[in-house]
């Protein structure tokens, strides 16, 4: 009957738990609070203001987001491309409920969002879709040729009027730079790792420690 059959979320995803987000939550704010003192970071301020050398309080630039979790399939309640298939796939369902532990491994900053990378290992790579990156394609040529899992990440906080599927876009910009050979621009060792700067207000914070996220795989309907 039809209670058997599973009706299609919004999206599938790890959704972290209680006590980590409030961690997650208190470094993204440090790191914020921090990187808008730099003089480096005021040197670049014009990239998210479009005037000179002017104030920044990034904290108040993004809307910080409630709900922190990294998306693996967005479903759209079955109206995305291969929806179906993934809510079916035995691995979801094998899973599904599970606590994983998710490796936060860098921070990043554009003028649209703020993130986290996720760094998957291989078991968790079995609940990533294989189509993830080559779906960000058109906006990220390069995406088609990272690795699986590349965009994996958390969105923390979006810019006034962006969507949060910006943030892993952003990421996948970012790690197409590093792909193509650009290094980047090593800004200053903080205390949470190493600051880079990839020109057009793209930061990247390498952590020094992963931040190591409990996440239940699981899945959110509005
Ligand atoms: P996020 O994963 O960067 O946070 C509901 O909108 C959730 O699904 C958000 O978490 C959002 O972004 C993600 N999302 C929205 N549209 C998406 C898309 N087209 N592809 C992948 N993820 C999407």
């Amino acid at each position: 009957g039809p209670l058997e059959e599973m009706a299609i979320p919004l999206y599938f995803g790890w959704f972290l738990l209680s006590s980590v987000q409030v961690k997650v939550g208190c470094t993204s704010m440090d790191f914020l609070k921090t990187l808008d003192t730099l003089e480096a970071f005021k040197k670049h301020t014009s990239d998210f203001t479009g005037k000179e050398e002017m104030e920044l309080d990034l904290e108040q630039y993004f809307e910080t987001k409630g709900n922190l979790h990294c998306t693996t399939k967005f479903c759209d309640y079955g109206k995305a491309e291969g929806a179906k298939e993934y809510a079916e796939k035995q691995t979801v369902k094998d899973f599904y409920s599970s606590v994983f532990e998710l490796s936060l491994s860098a921070l990043f900053v554009t003028p649209r969002t703020v993130g986290a990378r996720v760094s998957l290992t291989e078991e968790q790579l079995l609940l990533w879709p294989g189509d993830a990156e080559k779906e960000a394609e058109s906006v990220v040529p390069a995406a088609a040729s990272l690795p699986l899992g590349s965009r994996a990440h958390v969105t923390l906080g979006c810019a006034e009027g962006v969507d949060p599927v910006q943030t892993g876009l952003d990421l996948l910009e970012i790690l197409a730079l590093q792909q193509e050979g650009q290094q980047g621009e090593l800004v200053e060792e903080m205390e949470l790792g190493s600051l880079t700067y990839y020109g057009k207000g793209r930061w990247l914070l390498s952590l020094r420690e992963p931040i190591c996220a409990p996440a239940c795989f699981s899945s959110y309907y509005k």
